[in-house]
């Protein structure tokens, strides 16, 4: 069932003028005949900008995009929160970013990533928490002996001025072991996005490049953007090793500090989530000329296109040949269950609201399945996630994207190489392969979509309501809070930020995993007993 113009006029009717007007922006209708302005690609959407005070939407802050995703599943770092106890709270036990036990170092006892805070009282507030910062730092190295630690603040700390990079560096020369300090206060930015980028300049300015160690082997990958959701990291270790690729790192699921100090040391990045780690991929292209990969594991044919396409990078007839060989193997296995899940789930329709690139990649998955995402948006993702790349020079910058510093950085006088050394091809080989698989490139979620679906960004309460009642999903996908919403208006969802504690779902043992659960949520009966708010009442 499609959905007019008209009946997106009237959700936005209830809202006052200057509101309406805001919201029609991150609002459209797939349309391929309407391209955007300036002979875009594709329509265009306002994206990545304030939240209306007062509408409740499903963002999180700055300093959850840098502790919370990026930067807190490093396992052989301390990471310190500076703050009240309540924004540490966000620091634990969230995000399922999985974590083998690291013992290689001398804490090998430890089984988990360690965060601690410094726990602001009202006299630290007062009278400044730097001393209380370094106490705290002195006492994890005497216990823990962490390969080297981070410190994140949160908002209070920016109000009242501490300098945490005068304390980190401090500290880092009093025990010798290198201290981050990442200025990623809450209230920076418009969302999470903000800390995803202040992440990853700590990230690249002091510690990708520090390293010496090359892992061996001829096809060496790094896996960036993939936060071992679930596992979805470990499923793709396994198959990518299985091939012959050598996984130098994932960043950051599963990941160690000190891989990343090597992360240089590879052929080639591969990008799984976009927006949360581009800029690392471009900056390392930039100062290193490593070339960088849009891949999606999310899917079975999408997992199965991404890896033929690696191949292709590397151009090697073994590897391509044994690409094959593994995919066949696989699919063997994967392909009965999809289809007998199929059978269940032909035909039915999802809606699809998640951070920054999962509503993208899971429409994939959902067409193995033979459903469709009707509805699809993003919580904080900028116009490249659904316009494509080729927008990013486009893009104004508004005071809030001005907040967060741009680096700017030259190619490395030793370690910059050439993008077809990188891949052992010769130039014109090299250009030939760029015009084959999307080499520095993503095209965003607004292409794969079909004519008349509904693109919308940072939707609120409201809308999610009225698009539910009007087209009526057989699932929703959801994020941690609205995941309950749905279930409200009588919908399934699968909650896609900690995949409601089961996973993985990435690659092919996490699509059979995914397909079992989707079909057993849409085929419960339960769903029927509820009654939707709307079926109770007789006016509006
Ligand atoms: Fe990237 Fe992520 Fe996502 Fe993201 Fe996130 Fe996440 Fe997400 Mo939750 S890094 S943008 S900030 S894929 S934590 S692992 S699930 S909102 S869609």
């Amino acid at each position: 069932m499609a959905i007019t113009d008209k009946k997106l006029e009237d959700m936005l009717a209830t809202y006052p003028e200057i509101v309406k007007k805001n919201r029609k922006k991150h609002l459209l209708i797939k349309n391929t005949d309407v391209a955007g302005e300036a002979g875009q690609a594709c329509q265009q959407i306002e994206a990545n900008t304030r939240t209306i005070p007062g509408i409740i939407s499903q963002r999180g802050c700055c300093f959850a995009g840098c502790k919370g995703v990026v930067v807190g599943p490093i396992k052989d770092m301390i990471h310190i929160v500076h703050g009240p106890v309540g924004c540490a709270y966000y620091s634990w036990g969230t995000r399922r970013n999985k974590a083998r036990a690291d013992d290689t170092t001398p804490r090998e006892n430890i089984y988990s990533t360690l965060c601690f805070t410094t726990d602001m009282q009202e006299p630290d507030i007062v009278f400044g928490g730097e001393k209380k910062l370094a106490k705290m730092i002195d006492e994890v190295v005497e216990m823990f002996h962490p390969r080297a630690i981070s410190i994140s603040a949160t908002c209070p700390i920016g109000l009242i001025g501490d300098d945490i990079g005068a304390v980190a560096r401090a500290a880092q020369e009093r025990h010798g072991v290198q201290v981050l300090a990442f200025n990623c206060e809450g209230y920076k930015g418009v969302s999470q996005s903000a800390g995803h980028h202040i992440a990853n300049n700590n990230l690249m300015e002091h510690v990708i490049g520090k390293g010496t160690q090359r892992k061996p082997g001829s096809y060496v990958v790094n896996l960036l953007g993939e936060y071992n959701i679930g596992g979805d990291g470990w499923e793709l270790e396994r198959i990518l090793e299985e091939i012959g690729y050598t996984v130098n790192c994932v960043l950051t699921g599963d990941s160690s500090y000190v891989d990343i100090r090597n992360l240089h040391l590879a052929d080639l990045n591969l990008v799984q989530c976009h927006r949360s780690i581009n800029y690392i991929a471009e900056m390392m292209e930039t100062k290193y000329g490593m070339p960088w990969l849009k891949i999606n594991f999310i899917g079975v044919d999408a997992t199965a296109k991404s890896l033929r396409e690696m191949a292709r990078c590397f151009g090697d007839e073994a590897l391509i040949q044994k690409t094959e060989e593994v995919i066949a193997r696989e699919l063997a296995i994967v392909e009965p269950v999809m289809e007998h899940y199929r059978k269940l789930l032909q035909g039915k329709t999802a809606f699809g609201f998640v951070g920054g690139s999962r509503s993208h990649h899971y429409q994939y998955l959902l067409r193995d399945l033979g459903m469709e995402m009707i509805v699809a948006g993003y919580e904080f993702a900028h116009r490249d996630d659904y316009e494509g790349r080729q927008v990013i020079p486009t893009i104004k910058s508004d005071a809030d994207s001005k907040n967060i510093p741009e680096l700017h950085l030259e190619p490395d006088k030793e370690l910059y190489q050439e993008a077809n050394v990188y891949l052992n091809m010769s130039k014109e080989q090299f250009e030939e392969l760029k015009k084959k698989v999307p080499l520095s490139h993503y095209e965003g979620m607004n292409p794969s979509m079909k004519e008349g679906e509904v693109i919308i960004d940072d939707i609120n309460h409201h809308e999610f309501e009225k698009l539910v009642r009007e087209l009526k999903p057989d699932l929703i996908l959801t994020g941690v809070r609205d995941k309950y919403i749905a279930h409200k208006l009588g919908v399934p969802s699968r909650q896609l930020h900690s995949y409601d504690y089961t996973g993985p779902y990435a690659g092919f043992n996490g699509a059979m995993t995914f397909a079992k659960e989707v079909a057993n949520a849409v085929s419960t009966p339960a769903w029927k007993l509820v009654t939707a708010p709307w079926e109770e009442q007789t006016t509006e």
